[in-house]
């Protein structure tokens, strides 16, 4: 899969609330009730991102949740980069 280009990125990112395209990945900051509803979330994720076979760099503090997405293989960012954004805003709602 090809990485996109910085404008196509952009453009893209219209569509994407919250999240910002830094240090050459899809970047978010989750805020949640507190720790067991981020790691509820983080789970649904995970099991996701497994099932996409494409997995988030992310870190957790309590009821923090920092995401950054980008495609190793593609040495950028890739549609699947987007498919797994909208299903993370899908399961965080
Ligand atoms: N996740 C992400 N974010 N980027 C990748 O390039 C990637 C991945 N590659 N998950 C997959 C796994 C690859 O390593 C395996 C071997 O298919």
């Amino acid at each position: 899969m090809k990485a996109l280009s910085e404008n196509e990125i952009l453009e893209k990112l219209k569509d994407f609330e919250g999240w910002e395209y830094i240090e050459g990945a899809l970047h978010a900051i989750f805020e949640f009730e507190n720790f067991k509803e981020a790691f509820t979330s983080m789970t649904r994720i995970a099991f996701e991102a497994e099932r996409l076979n494409h997995h988030p760099e992310w870190s957790n503090v309590y009821n923090s949740l920092e995401i950054y997405l980008s495609t190793h293989d593609a040495d950028g960012v890739t549609e699947k980069d987007f498919e797994l954004a909208r299903i993370i805003d899908e399961l965080i709602g």
